[in-house]
């Protein structure tokens, strides 16, 4: 996917490859989703963050997020709150468009791009989709209310399904595990913060644990940072690992053509060494004869 073009300008256009079009028109599923102009409207009409990329400062890089999670846990809320700083107000129809986003955060001074996709919650049951979202994006954000148990089991279900997803497939892939709603009173909570803890600790890949409330903006800001950071950090330890295999592989190289080169030493320092044997006697004559 490229980059925008001037954020919030009428050429704003963010580039999306067929195979993404396709997914997104399978996952959003929407009826206004119907013609490529509508699409490219859909997914360019989203909001900048700030002042628009690039005015100031280029972004260092850029992030895919997926977020994901049970019904009602409060993604697009979420959503709203990290990208536009307020809580969405109720719409009437009791329905909240599923929501994609870019915007940018700050991760140690650098400003970096995001763009992250809320997987609507009906399609949480087709692994096919949630697969795909998997494949296109660097990270999850898997969102559990901490009023309602039965989302955090859901949450650990879907983390196998995306450990199992990108170790099979042999990438490198995040989790942040949040849960939602901490502004709400102890007696709506039925999910503490060490439960959410300890259940992130058990995910078979990087995962990180937080608890935020789109409704008070509480570690709202957090977020995009810390999946950014997570990111880069299993992309440092990628690069490691590939640069060690290199490494390892030039050395088992060089080691082979040393061998090689060695027995051609060996066989030539064993000629000499015949030569020697062969030719001391005649030498040794010479020196004696000359003495
Ligand atoms: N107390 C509290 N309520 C919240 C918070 N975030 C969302 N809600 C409420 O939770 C309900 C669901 O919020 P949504 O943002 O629509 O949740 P969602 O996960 O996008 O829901 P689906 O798209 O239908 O899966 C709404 O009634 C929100 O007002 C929060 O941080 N605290
Ligand atoms: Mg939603």
């Amino acid at each position: 996917m490229a980059v925008a073009r001037g954020a919030d300008s009428p050429e704003s256009i963010i580039v999306w490859t067929e195979e993404e079009k396709r997914y997104l028109r399978r996952m959003l599923s929407l009826d206004f989703l119907s013609s490529g102009e509508e699409i490219r409207r859909a997914l360019t009409v989203r909001r900048m963050n700030g002042a628009g990329l690039g005015a100031a400062r280029k972004p260092a890089g850029e992030f895919r997020i997926l977020v994901l999670g049970a019904k009602g846990t409060g993604k697009t809320s979420l959503l709203t709150r990290i990208c536009h700083n307020r809580f969405p107000n109720p719409d009437p129809t009791g329905v909240e468009a599923p929501q994609s986003y870019r915007t940018t955060a700050d991760i140690d001074s650098q400003l970096y791009t995001f763009d992250v996709l809320e997987l609507p919650s009906q399609n949480l049951w087709r692994n096919d989709l949630v697969q795909q979202a998997i494949g296109i994006t660097d990270a999850a954000l898997l969102l559990y209310s901490t009023s309602d148990l039965p989302s955090l089991h859901l949450a650990r279900g879907l983390a196998d399904l995306i450990a199992e997803t990108v170790i099979t497939s042999n990438r490198e892939y995040s989790i942040l595990l949040a849960g939602n709603k901490s502004d709400a009173g102890a007696e709506e909570r039925t999910v503490a913060y060490s439960e959410g803890s300890r259940v992130a600790g058990a995910f078979a890949i990087k995962t990180s644990f937080m608890e935020v409330s789109a409704v008070s903006g509480d570690q709202a800001g957090l977020v995009l940072p810390k999946l950014g950071r997570d990111v880069l950090l299993l992309r440092g330890i990628s690069e490691q690992r590939r640069e060690y295999a290199e490494k390892v592989r030039r050395e088992a190289e060089l080691a082979t053509q040393g061998a090689a080169q060695g027995q051609q030493v060996a066989g030539v320092r064993k000629k000499l060494g015949l030569w020697k044997r062969i030719s001391r006697p005649f030498f040794l004559r010479r020196e004696v004869a000359q003495v």
